[in-house]
């Protein structure tokens, strides 16, 4: 190829390369619509791994600055950090899980200022009965909060309050700092009010529609990208059947946490992880599994007998195992330094056939 070919060929690449669709909201702050463009580039440096309530919590201890079950285990914070948002729209100033509102904004713009990457869950109440996420008795919960529903001035109410939550997100210079929200989460499966058994397909893209809509349009929150997370799966259709659309959603997940008793990780989480890498190229989104983990971790090489095969190759973004829990020693996912699987884990961590990617090993993933 002669040199002018070349270059135009290299210039060609470049932009090529460079060309991430818009996020969901086209007002998205610069560092948000950085972040987006970067899930993209980083799957193919690895994986990034996450751990929800990292910061604020571990196995055996509670909001000891600096504190992290990862880094105890291999020297490095996670690259994500999960965090939980139900209660806040009770307007209650502790989660469900009991944290402080106040420290999860505190500690989630802290790993901001350090370049890590921060997720969102949501567990609202049901807002028929006032109990909890998991109450999902009826099946008008979702049609109560939707436009014209008796409950809709609540939910917008709702968001309201997550909106103050969300633009309260400040860094040190006064930037917004980016959050991977992930709403209505594990809709395939009905273990939530706005489940599979409890909505129609309709319903529930109405739902995430009027939700991303209203916090974008109507309350100006610019710092968020979404992440659409369903449940076990069966197939493609499966996983879009309740799917809003792709002006809706930035990144697609899945939550599929290993129940020996119930399916098996390796082959389900293969075919399950291979449709959304599939999926992920047609709607032309990043891909992450968005949780998962063994409860307790009985098996002590978990993390590179079963969680890295189901990964490999698979072009995630980030992987996100569950809150170690502080108060029940036996609900935990992520390692905690004494644990049985901790040398599993640092190898799992090291490993160079799947790289796993830690906080300090992220570029920029703001600019
Ligand atoms: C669940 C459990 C609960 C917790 C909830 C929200 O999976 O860990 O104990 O309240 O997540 O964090």
């Amino acid at each position: 190829m002669n040199k002018l070919l070349f270059i135009v060929f290299a210039a060609f690449s470049a932009a090529c390369s460079d060309t991430t669709p818009p996020p969901a909201d086209p007002q998205a702050t610069p560092e948000t619509q950085a972040l987006y463009r970067n899930l993209f580039r980083i799957a193919d440096e690895g994986v990034m791994f996450g751990h929800q309530d990292d910061a604020l919590y571990g196995h055996d201890w509670k909001y000891e600055e600096g504190r992290s079950d990862v880094r105890e285990c291999c020297g490095d914070y996670p690259a994500v950090f999960g965090w939980e948002l139900g209660g806040l729209e009770t307007g209650a100033d502790r989660s469900i899980d009991d944290v402080p509102f106040a420290e999860i904004t505190r500690l989630l713009c802290a790993a901001y200022g350090r370049g890590a990457v921060n997720t969102v869950s949501w567990h609202p109440q049901n807002p028929e009965s006032g109990a909890s996420a998991w109450d999902g008795k009826t099946s008008t919960a979702v049609s109560s909060i939707l436009p014209g529903g008796a409950n809709h001035a609540q939910f917008r109410l709702w968001l309201d309050r997550l909106a103050g939550f969300f633009v309260g997100l400040k860094s040190a210079d006064g930037t917004c700092v980016p959050v991977l929200f992930r709403p209505f989460h594990e809709h395939t499966g009905s273990g939530f009010w706005w489940g599979e058994a409890q909505c129609t397909p309709d319903e529930y893209k109405a739902l995430w529609r009027f939700t991303v809509e209203y916090l974008r349009d109507v309350k100006g929150v610019h710092n968020l990208l979404y992440v659409y997370s369903p449940d076990l799966y069966r197939d493609a259709e499966h996983y879009t059947e309740r799917y809003p659309g792709d002006e809706w959603v930035d990144v697609l997940g899945l939550d599929a946490y290993h129940r020996p008793q119930d399916w098996d990780f390796l082959s389900g989480g293969e075919r399950m992880l291979s449709t959304l890498q599939r999926l992920g190229h047609e709607h032309g989104k990043p891909t992450a599994f968005t949780e998962t983990g063994l409860e307790g971790i009985p098996d002590t090489a978990w993390w590179t007998r079963r969680l890295l095969p189901v990964i490999r190759g698979k072009g995630l973004s980030y992987v996100l195992v569950w809150r170690n829990a502080h108060d029940r020693p036996t609900h935990f996912f992520g390692p905690w330094h004494g644990h049985a699987s901790e040398p599993d884990f640092r190898k799992f961590a090291a490993n160079r056939e799947q790289p796993v990617l830690f906080e300090s090993q992220l570029p920029d993933m703001y600019h």
